[in-house]
């Protein structure tokens, strides 16, 4: 697949810090290096290869924007850059980084005791253990607050009984933040691999986020020590915190894939002659597409960028978090369908990145709160009345 060029019209490079561009063009490169030659066969095989997950954690991209035990301290924007880099590669890659990092590591680092923190943390930023983020239920999706998940006290510690659904990373996890309803509110709980009636199904059957490990969790009266629950959770708005985190990231990683759509389509219809012996770029609609794209990707770079600034300045909130996530997801799939029309047949086949990319962005248009939830997230903020039920 061809090096990665990359679309920056209103030379947004020009205003970040020589760290920044340094961190961005260290994750290009090991996307283009070492993820790409392995994309096309994982995706096939519907499997994330985790035999670089110790790399990625080498190269300091878990939890990269949490302070000390082990982590990067890294502002908003590098760390909204290398999931910029990392979806350029693939979304599932920027999943498994996204749940590492904003879904596991930070509710530990920001609810977690601290026993906790420096049992964990470490271990999860260096690569050397993996988590997931059990919040989805069979029967509640975008309406988590109607959680079946239970825990009991018990002069042991809590019992869990339940089930989540379609949990990233949950069959490779040596630890799971699991949301249960318990007699104060939902609270977060450390499930450890091994626990007794604590099993992982790997979920088949797939058509987007191929390269990613997608799972279900299953608790039959687990028995969860009173050191694993998070002490600082204090209801569903502790498990919507995380989801802020982690959409931030989806702004930036969205661009990625958006970017890498783009390069394909224009390279390709600068090389592909139709008709009167004119590559098809020369032809106004095939114009028009690559204008649109130049266009949406454009504002939705600086969309991400003031988000980042916004969000190192303390000044970001979740409503602004939620406006980024949906237009940016909405454009990056848009851009995807285009790019995939541009290259006309080829655009079906895996030699070629549209499709693979297309197909995942539905994923990333439904997770993290879907288009439409979003759509009600903003709609409750300026009219201060909620349409969700
Ligand atoms: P609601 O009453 O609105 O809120 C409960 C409490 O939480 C506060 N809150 C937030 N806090 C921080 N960040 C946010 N984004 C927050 N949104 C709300 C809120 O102020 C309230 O606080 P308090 O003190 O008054 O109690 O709750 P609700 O039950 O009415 O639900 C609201 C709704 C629908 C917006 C929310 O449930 C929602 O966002 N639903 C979408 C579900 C979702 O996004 N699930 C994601 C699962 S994880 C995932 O998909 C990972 S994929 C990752 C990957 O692979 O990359
Ligand atoms: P539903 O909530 O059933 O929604 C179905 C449709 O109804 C949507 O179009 C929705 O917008 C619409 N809808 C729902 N309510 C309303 C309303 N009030 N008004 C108007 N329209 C409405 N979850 C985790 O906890 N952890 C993970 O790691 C994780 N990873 C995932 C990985 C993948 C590949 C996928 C596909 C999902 C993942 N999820 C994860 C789950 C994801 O967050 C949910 O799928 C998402 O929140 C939507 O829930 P749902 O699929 O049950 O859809």
């Amino acid at each position: 697949m061809a090096k990665f060029q990359s679309l920056d019209f209103y030379d947004i490079d020009s205003s970040l810090s020589d760290e920044d561009r340094l961190i961005r063009n260290t994750v290009r490169e090991f996307v283009d290096n070492e993820f790409m030659p392995l994309v096309r066969e994982y995706y096939r095989k519907g499997e994330f290869p985790d035999q670089l997950i110790p790399r990625i954690g080498e190269l300091g991209l878990l939890g990269s924007n949490l302070n000390g035990y082990g982590c990067a301290g890294l502002g908003a924007i590098a760390y909204g850059l290398i999931n910029q880099e990392l979806e350029r590669g693939d979304s599932g890659l920027r999943s498994f980084a996204s749940v590492q990092g904003s879904l596991v590591m930070y509710p530990i680092h920001a609810f977690g005791s601290e026993e906790q923190k420096e049992a964990w943390l470490p271990r999860l930023a260096a690569g050397d253990a993996v988590g997931c983020f059990g919040l989805t239920e069979p029967d509640f999706g975008s309406n988590p607050g109607g959680m079946r998940t239970r825990a009991e006290k018990t002069s042991d510690g809590w019992l869990l009984n339940g089930a989540k659904m379609w949990i990233t990373n949950g069959t490779l996890s040596d630890i799971a933040v699991v949301w249960a309803r318990t007699e104060d509110g939902i609270r977060g709980f450390l499930v450890e691999k091994g626990t007794e009636g604590f099993e992982t199904k790997a979920m088949h059957g797939k058509l987007s986020l191929r390269a990613s490990a997608t799972s279900e969790l299953l608790f039959e009266n687990c028995l969860i020590p009173e050191s694993n629950m998070l002490p600082k959770t204090t209801g569903l708005g502790s498990a919507l915190k995380c989801l802020t985190q982690a959409r931030y990231g989806i702004a930036w990683g969205v661009l990625g894939a958006a970017m890498a759509c783009y390069d394909e389509a224009l390279n390709y219809a600068k090389g592909r002659v139709q008709f009167s012996g004119k590559p098809i770029a020369s032809h106004q609609l095939v114009q028009e597409k690559l204008v649109y794209m130049l266009n949406e990707i454009t504002k939705a770079q600086l969309l991400a960028l003031q988000l980042g600034k916004l969000k190192d300045a303390g000044k970001a909130n979740n409503a602004q978090v939620s406006l980024a996530k949906r237009n940016n997801v909405h454009i990056a799939l848009e851009t995807a369908r285009l790019a995939r029309q541009i290259l006309g047949a080829n655009g079906i086949l895996d030699d070629y990145q549209a499709m693979r990319h297309l197909c995942n962005l539905e994923t990333v248009i439904t997770y993290e709160g879907t288009h439409d939830i979003h759509t009600l997230i903003l709609g409750s903020e300026i009219t201060g009345l909620p349409a969700f039920s």
